[in-house]
Parts: structure tokens; sequence; C-alpha cells
């Protein structure tokens, strides 16, 4: 990233680093995660990567393109998905975490359970990464039992229900206090805050005008002070935008990454990793 990125931009910071346990990831340009499933119904992968030696692959290529962490998930979040045991979770993910870590590649862990939180710290994960915002029983305590950043991300409702009819009166400001309230509970709990990366959520119990409201909002979530992830790779709302199908929502998930960026996002969590890293680069040159 060339110079001046930090200094002409209202979040990235000279000398800042977010602490993943021993790792530190800079956080003076924007960093990109690259999503990888080992999920047998997730919608975008079509279960491709059930098998770990895949996920693991697939995982490499990805860091290879430049993915600064790769965020690994065993539990499809797609509304109405049959729920993952605990023992099938923990099968499908551990594996991986420890092969990518081994290889020195920074892992985020995409769960929602305190087990698999703490076998994915034990395993050498660089993140926690909790949809649920780490409101099940367990889950702060795991999060400071572990060294690992902690993404903790705002979803109203469940992932079955989610998507029925979600309402707000500020989406942005609810959306906003309850970041502020998860980051005090996670510090009350033992993790220092500058472990701490806070989500909005797109597209968990979001509509199409929701999710328009928090990327054009994110500064006031940026405000908080922590750095923000945005996860809008190849969801519904990139399709209700373009008309596209899933496959086919390259193009429009780039420019919401870059949108995110320039809103003062500091990771975005990206299936297509390659045209994410060009785009932000030139972004990086040209502002
Ligand atoms: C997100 C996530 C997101 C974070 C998923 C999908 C659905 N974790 N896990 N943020 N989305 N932190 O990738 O479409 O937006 S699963």
């Amino acid at each position: 990233m060339p110079e001046g990125v930090a200094s002409r931009h209202p979040f990235f910071r000279v000398n800042a680093s977010l602490h993943c346990g021993p790792r530190r990831l800079p956080l003076d340009r924007p960093l990109v995660m690259g999503i990888v499933n080992v999920t047998a119904d997730s919608f975008s992968d079509g279960g491709r990567f059930h098998d770990a030696s895949i996920a693991i692959a697939h995982g490499e290529r990805l860091a290879a393109e430049g993915a600064d962490l790769v965020d690994v998930g065993g539990e499809s979040t797609r509304p109405g998905a049959a729920p993952v045991s605990l023992d099938e979770e923990l099968a499908r993910v551990i594996p991986v975490v420890k092969a990518l870590s081994a290889k020195g590649i920074a892992v985020s862990v995409d769960t929602m359970k305190p087990e698999v939180m703490r076998a994915a710290s034990d395993a050498g994960c660089a993140m926690l990464n909790d949809v649920n915002g780490f409101r099940a029983p367990g889950a702060l305590e795991a999060a400071a039992a572990s060294g690992a950043a902690i993404c903790a991300m705002h979803m109203q409702g469940t992932p079955a229900t989610m998507q029925s009819d979600p309402r707000y009166g500020d989406v942005v400001a609810e959306v906003r206090d309850f970041l502020a309230a998860r980051a005090r509970s996670l510090e009350a709990a033992g993790v220092g805050r500058e472990r701490i990366v806070l989500d909005p959520g797109f597209g968990f119990g979001k509509n199409l005008a929701h999710n328009v409201a928090l990327v054009k909002g994110l500064g006031a979530i940026v405000s908080l002070g922590y750095p923000v992830l945005a996860g809008l790779s190849r969801k519904r709302m990139i399709g209700e935008i373009t008309g596209r199908v899933v496959a086919e929502r390259t193009a429009g998930s780039v420019a919401a990454a870059l949108v995110a960026v320039q809103n003062g996002a500091a990771i975005v969590r990206v299936h297509d990793v390659l045209p994410t890293v060009d785009a932000l680069k030139v972004w990086a040159a040209l502002r």
C-alpha cells in the first residue's frame, strides 16, 4: 500500500495494529479476509470445500492471492440452514485451522459455539469471529481465555428467522449501540481493546434499505474507535442491486468492498480475494 494512505484516511493509522495472539496485523492499510467454507450447504460454494484437504488448499490459494487472513467456517448461517452439531463443526473446522496455521497463515474461525472457540484457540487461530456477537453462554469467557483477535458482529434475530421482516427505528444508531455494548462486555470480560473488531453484520436481520443505510452510515460505527469489518461479498443485497445470481456477483462485491473501505472499514471479508486486492491497490494509489 503506498505511503500516505494512513495520513489521508479517517481510520487507517500509522503504527496501529490488531493483536492476534503473538501475531500483529497492520491497521495502516485495509486488510482482506478470504472466506473458506467447510460446510455441506453454504449457498455460494455448494459444499465443494466440505473435504478438509480441499478447504486447506482453498485457504492456501486465498493467502497466495493476498488475503491477510482466511475465515474458516463450518456452520452455515444461511436463513433456514440445518444446525450443525458441535462434534460435526469441530470435525470440519479444527483440522483446517491446524493445517493453515501451521503454514503461517492467519486463520479466523467463524463460529457461535464457545467449545469451538476454545478448540480453535488451542489449534492456533488468529481470530475468533462470531456472527452472534459472543452472546452464547460461555462465549465471552472463551474469547477472554483466547489470545486471538475477537470480531463481534451484530445480528437481529437468529439465522433461522432473521430475514422475515426485520425492523429498526434507526438502524445505524441501533447497530452502533449494540456493538458499543458488546465491546464493553468483551472488555469487562478481559479482552483488551487492541484485540477487538466490530462488524455491523450486513444481511443478518437487515433488508436492502437497512444494508444501504449501514454502508452509508459506517462512519458512525468506525467512530467507536475499533477496527470495523465489513462482509458484503456475494450477499443478497449485491444480487438485489445488480440482478445477478451468486456466481455473477464478483464485480458488485468488489465495488461494495471499495465503498466500505472508503467509509472506514479496516477489514473486508470476501470470496474473491484477487480482484479485491487489486481493486484496493488501485483505490489506494488513486484516492
Ligand atoms: C459474515 C460473517 C459477515 C462476519 C458470514 C456470508 C454469510 N462474519 N460470516 N461478517 N457473514 N464477521 O458469508 O454470506 O458479514 S456467513
